[in-house]
């Protein structure tokens, strides 16, 4: 009987439209004379919701009655960006909406802009989490996503005299992709402290006790997958009070306020993303969020397995966990308690099933950004997992100290408690110790992992626990939906969209890079994504740039690591070197604009007054009338997903141009190439599979090598150290004022001239700036550069996530994809 009212969806133009204005005149009380675009993205929005929902729904139910063994990726931040277009793309209907808007006087480029982009993440971490739910849906897997319901995502960034002023960014007034479900919801404790006794029965009994309680409820969004009735589940916690806890005796005898402040400190849990990336500061409040997340994940998963009846031995037949990152460490903690002390569990029983669960991937290897919390937070906020803590710490020494009786200096190296002051719980080791696997995330920094950070390791478990998954992309976002044009032509010669479900099918372009007309086509739809950039840029900073000069693009978090001053620097010197030429001279150079973006943490000092140079060179520069259209240099303010789609599609040369060693892979350098792009970088990351795939003679590096960092840093402060003298002239360039205030850069300069140089910054100069000038060589020749462009695409099959995502599927989660043929 359910069966005949089940809704089944629109699927021609007409039947959208009455869908979307149904909703803009019932769900949204709008009347149609006067609808917005903002009104018309609501009823499109919430008519495309409609449709998912019905097989989100299947999905879930097809799931459930499977019983396979599901994947469960727990990650504090999933940069999702904008929801629509991908939805339209994805169901295949976007045609039908783009004609349906025209009917009703809208242009679909207008309305999907109307929608804000869903920025709960720093950068390549939650965008590559995103991307991995986007590849796991289209692949048919199992799996959710858990993470939290920020209020405030990453703060929106604006200029002001060239300095970065941070925006708040609340994004939820109206958000049509999230469901709340008030129905399930979980109460985590904090603080309190442990009781242990024995019962009438004998039993040591463990409760922790007196704790505040906070609620989390959970709010779902739909990931559709492509091309597949797929549409997963990404659950997101928000904070509460708990009901039980509101006080309402302070609220009857008229302490009114407090009983509030009470309620607004538990909301306070999932307020806001913090904004550091590759910086750890040990605040208690982000302990609280990964605590609340992870506690709330965990109790919905066991509920979920419980309902199956199972035993616990076959729990992890059922349910593999991937930690993003140490952020979710806490998670291995909470399951051994779970176990051990709600369901009472034996110890090692218990700790098998959880060391076959968790699977862990690192993504930096920058000291500083490795978590360690201290043991007296850690003791007062989640009393009873120091307990377990210590006691997992003690187990694996024992074990240690069992398989390497004469080395106790290994002991104190491996230990999961630093002996410090106070003391510190690694969090990195706690998670290798809990999971089965550990990944790093390209390889050169899988091998680092192992060799430096996680050496001891190594040699305490070998060298299978750890593994290498490279990154990977999502090609749907990333060509089909961010350059439609490059996609179709690219159909149109390989016969089909199917090289969206296999990126490998791009190989088939090989056999045309000869094909004159091809070729034209390729380089035209370049030139008009160069075009549109170059409106955003006008309609934005308010000037011009020439679409015809060489776009070179360094978008990124702005970080020392990942040397945008080593950029701006060249940018100097370049100036500089326009500025002492003959007219005739400057007649022969390829004219350039250089594009930066990127938000900097907001207390991280250095970041900004990178920021600031840029802007300072780029009011110099942009109106010097010696250098005109030769050069230009535009900070491209709040850089986020949704502009990353403009200014990818729109790169000749992207920058990657991290110190060797330090950048664990980089996702947008996959990007850029996927667009037809050609790259700048070191060997660093996944630079390095890249250049395996496309061939060296398709992508411009430059600098010193890993292998080589850790002398030249030594050299810096105990050889005969000079900076390089071509770098002396821009610092001189700097000091004299010319681009103002010269005071404010002084910094940027002593970290190189006098403090080690620590990113090897005078090192890469001389090499960075001969290669920028082979850059301007080879763009002189435009057949050839679009031969490259075109063989490089053509190779860059290995990067979609979804090859990622099966390795992860393979080698980690040990799970199949579903079967959907009959749904289709
Ligand atoms: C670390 C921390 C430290 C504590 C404060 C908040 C916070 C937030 C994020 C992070 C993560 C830093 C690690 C990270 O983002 N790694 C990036 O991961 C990308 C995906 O694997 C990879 O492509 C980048 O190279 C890597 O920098």
């Amino acid at each position: 009987a359910w069966k005949k009212f089940s809704p089944k969806g629109f699927t021609t133009k007409d039947e959208f439209e009455s869908e979307a204005v149904k909703h803009i005149e019932t769900t949204l009380a709008r009347s149609l004379f006067n609808c917005d675009e903002l009104a018309a993205y609501s009823g499109t929005a919430l008519a495309f919701r409609d449709r998912l929902i019905i097989d989100w729904n299947k999905t879930q139910q097809r799931q459930s009655f499977a019983d396979q063994k599901r994947l469960y990726y727990l990650s504090l931040e999933f940069l999702m960006g904008r929801a629509l277009d991908n939805a339209m793309l994805n169901v295949g209907l976007k045609n039908v909406a783009k004609d349906g808007l025209a009917d009703l006087g809208f242009r679909i480029e207008d309305i999907i802009a109307q929608e804000h982009d869903a920025a709960l993440g720093n950068g390549g971490l939650g965008r590559l989490a995103a991307c991995f739910l986007d590849s796991m849906a289209t692949l048919n897997y199992a799996a959710w996503g858990y993470g939290l319901r920020y209020r405030y995502g990453i703060f929106k960034q604006e200029i002001q005299d060239g300095y970065q002023v941070e925006i708040p960014d609340y994004w939820l007034d109206f958000n049509p992709w999230e469901f709340p479900r008030h129905d399930v919801s979980v109460d985590v404790q904090f603080y309190g402290w442990v009781n242990k006794y024995t019962n009438d029965e004998g039993k040591q009994i463990v409760s922790w006790q007196d704790g505040e309680i906070v609620t989390a409820t959970a709010y779902d969004v739909p990931v559709p997958g492509y091309g597949t009735p797929t549409v997963n589940n990404l659950r997101l916690w928000s904070s509460k009070a708990s009901s039980g806890e509101f006080d309402f005796a302070k609220f009857n005898s008229g302490e009114y306020e407090s009983a509030v402040a009470d309620e607004q400190r538990a909301e306070t849990i999932s307020a806001v993303l913090y904004p550091n990336d590759n910086l750890e500061r040990g605040k208690e409040l982000r302990l609280k969020q990964q605590y609340f997340w992870c506690a709330a994940s965990l109790h919905d998963i066991v509920r979920r397995f419980k309902k199956s009846k199972r035993k616990w031995s076959e729990f992890s037949d059922q349910v593999a966990i991937q930690l993003n990152d140490t952020h979710p460490t806490l998670a291995i903690v909470e399951l051994q308690r779970i176990l051990v002390d709600m369901e009472g569990l034996g110890w090692d029983e218990a700790w098998t099933i959880v060391t076959s669960t968790f699977g862990y991937t690192n993504h930096t290897v920058l000291p500083e950004a490795l978590e360690k919390w201290s043991v007296p937070l850690i003791q007062n906020l989640l009393p009873r997992h120091l307990q377990i803590i210590y006691e997992i710490n003690l187990q694996f020494l024992q074990s240690v100290e069992k398989r390497f009786p004469k080395d106790r200096d290994l002991l104190g190296r491996v230990s999961i408690i630093e002996e410090s002051q106070p003391k510190m719980v690694r969090m990195a080791y706690l998670a290798i110790i809990g999971s089965h696997k550990v990944n790093g995330v390209a390889e050169l920094h899988s091998d680092l992992i192992k060799t430096t950070i996680f050496k001891d390791f190594v040699k305490v478990y070998g060298p299978d626990k750890f593994t290498n998954v490279t990154n990977g992309i999502t090609p749907r976002r990333w060509l089909h939906q961010a350059n439609p044009r490059l996609s179709e032509l690219i159909a149109s010669k390989i016969g089909s969209y199917e090289f969206l479900k296999d990126l490998t099918l791009l190989n088939k372009l090989e056999p045309f890079v000869d094909d004159k007309e091809f070729k034209k086509e390729w380089a035209e739809i370049k030139y008009a994504n160069k075009v549109r950039l170059a409106q955003h840029i006008q309609t934005t900073k308010g000037y011009s740039v020439n679409p015809k000069a060489l776009f070179d693009i360094q978008v990124k978090r702005i970080h020392e690591y990942k040397r945008q001053q080593l950029n701006i620097f060249g940018v100097i010197h370049r100036y500089m070197a326009i500025k002492s030429m003959s007219p005739e001279e400057r007649k022969k150079l390829v004219p350039r604009v250089s594009v930066f973006g990127g938000k900097a943490a907001p207390g991280y000092w250095m970041a900004k007054t990178i920021i600031h140079l840029i802007n300072k060179v780029g009011e110099v520069v942009n109106k010097d009338p010696d250098v005109g259209d030769l050069l230009k240099v535009v900070f491209l303010e709040d850089y986020n997903v949704s502009k990353a789609e403009i200014i990818v599609p729109a790169s000749d040369i992207s920058e990657h141009i991290s110190t060797a060693g330090t950048e664990a892979s980089g996702t947008s350098n996959m990007k850029f190439v996927l667009n037809g792009g050609m790259i700048i970088g070191t060997l660093d990351g996944a630079n390095i599979e890249i250049t395996r795939e496309i061939g060296e003679q398709n992508i411009f590096l430059f600098g010193n090598l890993s292998e080589d960092v850790e002398d030249l840093r030594h050299h810096h402060f105990y050889g005969d150290y000079k900076v390089n003298p071509e770098l002396v002239k821009v610092f001189d360039c700097i000091k004299k004022g010319t681009f103002g205030d010269e005071g404010a850069f002084g910094a940027l300069i002593s970290g190189i001239v006098e403090h080690g140089d620590y990113y090897l910054v005078s090192d890469d100069f001389n090499s960075y700036c001969q290669t920028q000038d082979l850059i301007d060589e080879a763009y002189k020749d435009q057949d050839a550069w679009v031969t490259k462009s075109i063989t490089s695409v053509a190779r860059m099959g290995f990067f979609t996530s979804d090859r990622c995502i099966n390795e992860y599927a393979d080698t980690i989660w040990n799970i199949e994809p579903l079967d959907v043929a009959e749904e289709k």
